[in-house]
């Protein structure tokens, strides 16, 4: 009687492991990532939680993203970061060149924001294109073919929106996260993080740039960080007014302020996130505020 409970017993741990590993595995898709050396990419690496609209996107090894072909700017895009993605080459020659991008219709040419006074905003970052994406020990800076390839693939003109120099340059709010995430998130505390970067436009009028008079130039960005957490996901969501000038006095940190819940980003973009993915509800509802002062206080 004794040896039978015993057998029900690890019968049941055996259980109760699979379940929890599986439900695991499910519920942080990059920790599936882990272990093997192969290539990377698509959209179960980088779109966290599901693609957030039906539609057609481009996938790119280091980005996935949905292209608003009538505005002609990126509707949003999704990336994947580890720390073997921030090392990335200096932005120099070939790196530094933007590209037509040939896979989307009517494309925008890097000469067409020549005069506008707008900067050629990535969406996703030049500086998470890094990494030896394939595993063979190479890097792009030691001449892998493919690891070049997912460098080059950022400054395609599908990837870019106008932005204004206090915006995305040095100083600028959007410049600023991108850096907090890259520095304090994923190079300090080694975190992998996931995020959603994308443009958002009213119901009313706003500038047109360009030859055409046709590049939309967008009143407000969002962005969302899914930061791996101790024990679960945290996020993050920011709503941006476009800035013509630095918001910005000392040296203070100014993007808390920015912090919204995913809800609201989900009203004004018409998008979906987290669809199906379990919790979706909570992730949305909270106010990233709370998140946010969590996760300063929170070491490393
Ligand atoms: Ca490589
Ligand atoms: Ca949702």
């Amino acid at each position: 009687m004794r040896r039978k409970g015993r057998f029900v017993l690890a019968v049941a741990v055996v259980l109760a492991t699979a379940f929890l590993l599986v439900r695991y595995v499910a519920f942080f898709p990059g920790d599936r990532e882990k272990a093997p050396r192969r290539a990377r990419g698509g959209i179960e690496e980088h779109v966290y939680g599901g693609l957030p609209e039906e539609g057609a996107v481009l996938i790119r090894n280091g980005y996935v993203l949905s292209y608003d072909a009538d505005r002609r700017v990126p509707s949003w895009v999704a990336y994947h970061l580890r720390p073997d993605y921030v090392k990335t080459p200096g932005r120099r020659g070939g790196y530094a060149r933007f590209r037509t991008d040939a896979e989307v219709e009517h494309p925008v040419r890097p000469g067409d924001y020549r005069g506008t006074g707008y900067h050629r905003g990535h969406l996703a970052p030049y500086f998470a294109m890094g990494g030896d994406r394939d595993g063979d020990g190479l890097y792009a800076a030691d001449g892998d073919r493919e690891d070049q390839e997912t460098v080059f693939e950022v400054n395609r003109m599908s990837n870019i929106a106008p932005q204004h120099a206090a915006f995305n340059g040095s100083g600028g709010v959007w410049y600023g996260l991108e850096t907090w995430v890259r520095e304090e998130v994923v190079k300090k505390r080694g975190r992998e993080a996931w995020v959603f970067a994308g443009c958002v436009f009213g119901p009313g009028e706003h500038e047109k740039i360009g030859p055409d008079g046709d590049i939309h130039v967008p009143p407000m960005f969002f962005k969302i960080v899914i930061v791996q957490g101790v024990s679960e996901p945290m996020v993050l969501a920011f709503l941006f007014p476009h800035q013509r000038v630095i918001h910005r006095s000392g040296k203070e940190r100014i993007f808390p302020y920015f912090l919204v819940s995913v809800d609201v980003i989900e009203a004004l973009t018409g998008l979906n996130f987290f669809r199906g993915l379990e919790g979706e509800e909570v992730l949305e509802k909270v106010d990233t505020w709370v998140n946010w002062k969590q996760f300063v206080h929170m070491h490393p």
